[in-house]
This record gives structure tokens, sequence and C-alpha cells, in this order.
């Protein structure tokens, strides 16, 4: 069993992200509408969205641009706490106000599908971008970080669906998250790339097939993004993940989220 701690960098970087440390060329005029008080950005670039994971807390809002030369369909997956469906046209901006605590995977429904089969999202087989789905995900919490209901600490890879099950969990600070493969391939956990292509430092965790297990600790809370880098890519030219064709369940991206209470 191997233990993987992610460092205080990483906390900071993605806490930097989320803080709206992109630039982005909205014009400034779009801008009007937002919400007093704390806005998280997510700017979608027409093959996903930057960043790609994100903590809004209770109060803030998050401001959605679109710096695509397309339109965006913003979608809420079934599992969202509530459903949200807006058009954004391409240089306007939509504040959301998110109030109830829980983990929302968006995703853009013109180029992207949730498939409730595998409880995450896939490329629609028309997309111009396929195999590359457009999806990011955002932790809404309370004012202090925390409020969202915890989940088992458990990830199963079934030999039936071969992808990280469930696809989110939520746990408290420094609890221990087990992963186990029942697959007959090797998967790994990695930790997701930051914005930008940049790498966070710490290794993966790798399952060996036939009832491999790994545990995770992580002691800082957040969102965290991870993918199995033998049966995903990321992709550091379109800041987003795309599935291999070697990958039994393609177009699935093979990827998992882990949301950290205080
Ligand atoms: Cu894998």
């Amino acid at each position: 069993m191997s233990h993987v701690s992610v460092n205080r960098r990483v906390f900071l970087m993605r806490s930097a992200l989320a803080a709206g440390a992109l630039a982005t060329r909205v014009p400034a005029a779009l801008a009007a509408g937002a919400a007093t008080g704390g806005v998280r950005r997510m700017v979608f670039h027409g093959k996903g969205f930057a960043p790609m994971v994100a903590v809004v807390r209770r109060g803030e809002s998050l401001r959605i641009e679109c710096a695509a030369a397309h339109p965006l369909r913003l979608a809420s997956a079934p599992t969202a706490p509530r459903s949200i469906i807006r058009g954004i046209g391409p240089g306007q901006a939509l504040a959301l106000r998110l109030t109830e605590p829980g983990l929302y995977l968006f995703y853009d429904a013109l180029t992207t599908l949730f498939d409730p089969r595998f409880g995450q999202v896939a490329a629609r087989s028309g997309s111009p971008n396929f195999p590359m789905p457009a999806y990011a995900a955002v932790l809404v919490t309370d004012r202090d970080g925390g409020g969202v209901a915890l989940t088992a600490p458990q990830v199963s890879i079934p030999d039936t669906t071969m992808t990280f099950q469930p696809w989110a969990v939520v746990c408290a600070a420094g609890a221990p998250v087990r992963f186990t493969n029942n697959d007959m391939d090797p998967h790994v956990v990695m930790p997701a790339p930051g914005a930008r292509g940049s790498h966070p430092p710490f290794g993966g965790l790798p399952l060996p097939a036939h009832g491999g297990t790994g545990t995770l600790r992580l002691e800082r809370p957040g969102l965290y993004h991870y993918y199995c880098p033998l049966h995903a890519r990321y992709r550091p030219a379109d800041d987003t993940f795309e599935p291999l064709k070697t990958f039994a369940s393609f177009p699935i991206v093979m990827d998992g989220l882990i949301a950290v209470m205080p």
C-alpha cells in the first residue's frame, strides 16, 4: 500500500487558478452584472474549460466566459445539486450563483454528453473535437470550504466499466481514499496537470491488475482531478484530456475527482 500526499505548493497553485489568475480576453463591458464579493472565473476555450476544476464558496459567484469562436451550451450533469442549462455566445460571460453545496460536473452540450453508465461525460460522436469532451468540475462549499456531504472513501475499477467508480468522492482532509483495481489491466492514479501543462510535484499511484490496491491521503482541502495515464492523455495545447483508443471504454476519459473537506 503506498501513500501519496498532496503538498502545499499544489494547493496554492490550484487556489491561484481558482481565484482567476488566468487572463481572459473577454471585454470588460461584458463583466457587467457580475456579483459583488468573490468571483471565480472559468473560461471556455472551445475544447474545454480553464481551469478544469474550481472551488466556489457560498457567497461567491462563478463567472463563465466564452472565449471560443462558437457558442457554449453550458449544461450540468444530473449528478449536480441542481440543473443548469445556459447558452453563452462568443465573447459573452455569465455569472452563476451556486448556493447549494456539492459537486457540479459542467460540460458543453454541443460537443459533449453525459453518459449515465459511467457517471461522467464523453465527446459526442459528431463533435469536431472528438474524442475530447469539453468539461469542468466545480465544487461548491460553505464559507469555510466544507459543507459537502462525505461519501464512502473508496474507488474501484470494475471489470465492467474499467473506469474509476464512483467518478467523484468526497472525503475529510487526511482521510485515506482506497483504490481497488478489479480490472484485468493495470491502472494508475495520476494527479492531473495544472493549467498550462505544469505538473504537480508528486508521482502516481500504481494499481496492479486483478485486485491491486492503493491508498491516497490528501491533507489539504480542495478539489483534486486525477487520471490514468495508461488510458488517457493530457493535451497541453488544448488544456484538456483525451481518451486513448487502446482503452476498452473509449471514448470515456479515464479520470476522477476527489473533493477534500476541512
Ligand atoms: Cu488505466
